[in-house]
């Protein structure tokens, strides 16, 4: 539900260089205008009740086959360009596979498209971080062939996991989150990228717009949303406007930092005023609610 609002908080801001502070503040504490979400949410609606239908696992090929039939039923969402030439392949009969290897000259997609819609599987009840690794590596596959962008979803995956078995009462180790995540990541690009993560979450957020691209790319992405809700662990408003405040890629570093810090804080820290203003809200809600009574089911 953070992720679904972020997601819609920071589309306006897509793709465009950094937005002054009071911009972001006006379109988040807008009383009536309603939310619009994007692909991203789009697609994590569609991975959740996946997961609720398959009591927690990952069957990739009805996967692809769901998310081939939302993008077709709903095109105008946002999509990336890599993601719409694998799902159009999907939903015309070419399989996953080969569609997923097809895009950027035959190497797969490395964009954090499999890293924004994967905080579902974090959320899976009684599973270990290494089923959750794996399940979001097979999340992934369906879309992004390329190991950058299936990292992206593993990193994010766990990281949602680990912030949501993480007690509240407790301060968030930022060092030890990082550590644990990193281990699960198979490439040496995204561990190093991983690795300065600590070392960015006392200064400016400009440090952090600095040191990583912030664009559609999982690796540019993935480990700055986790640095923004590590610096902000307990206050989800506070992380998602300096998510949109980093430029770039908002509407997703926001959701995944959404997704973080509605891990960690869950449904009751999402303010009123959001989850009334979301677009599809019980939608929303009702998915959410059928991943949590996963726990109960498995
Ligand atoms: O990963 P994907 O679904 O994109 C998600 C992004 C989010 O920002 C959404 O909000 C939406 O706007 O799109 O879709 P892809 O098109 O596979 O990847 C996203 C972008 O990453 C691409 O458009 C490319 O700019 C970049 N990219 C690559 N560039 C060069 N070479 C991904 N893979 C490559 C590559 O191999
Ligand atoms: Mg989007
Ligand atoms: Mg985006």
């Amino acid at each position: 539900m953070l992720a679904a609002c972020a997601d819609a908080l920071g589309a306006p801001f897509e793709g465009r260089p950094a937005a002054e502070p009071a911009r972001i503040a006006a379109i988040m504490n807008r009383p009536s205008s309603p939310l619009r979400w994007t692909d991203d949410t789009a697609q994590m609606l569609v991975l959740a009740a996946h997961l609720a239908e398959c009591t927690g696992e990952i069957r990739r090929e009805a996967l692809a086959a769901a998310l081939a039939r939302a993008w077709e039923a709903e095109p105008g969402r946002g999509y990336g360009m890599g993601a719409v030439r694998v799902l159009s392949q999907v939903r015309s009969g070419v399989p996953w596979q080969r569609a997923a290897a097809s895009v950027f000259g035959g190497a797969g997609s490395w964009g954090n498209g499999a890293a924004m819609r994967v905080a579902p599987v974090g959320l899976v009840a009684g599973l270990s971080l290494d089923d959750i690794a794996r399940a979001a590596a097979a999340s992934a596959q369906v879309t992004h062939a390329h190991q950058l962008g299936i990292d992206g979803a593993v990193v994010q995956a766990v990281a949602v996991a680990v912030a949501a078995r993480t007690s509240r009462l407790r301060r968030l180790a930022a060092d030890d989150l990082i550590a644990v995540v990193a281990q699960y990541a198979r490439t040496p690009e995204f561990t190093a990228e991983l690795r300065s993560v600590p070392g960015l979450l006392e200064g400016a957020a400009s440090d952090i717009a600095a040191r990583f691209a912030c664009d559609a790319t999982a690796l540019g992405s993935v480990p700055a949303a986790i640095a923004v809700f590590l610096r902000h662990p307990d206050e989800p408003a506070d992380a998602i406007a300096e998510a949109i405040g980093l430029g770039g890629d908002t509407d997703t570093i926001a959701a995944m930092t959404g997704a973080l810090a509605g891990a960690r804080c869950g449904e009751g820290a999402i303010p009123a005023s959001w989850a009334l203003r979301l677009e599809q809200s019980m939608r929303v809600w009702t998915v959410a609610g059928q991943l949590s009574g996963l726990g109960q089911r498995r």
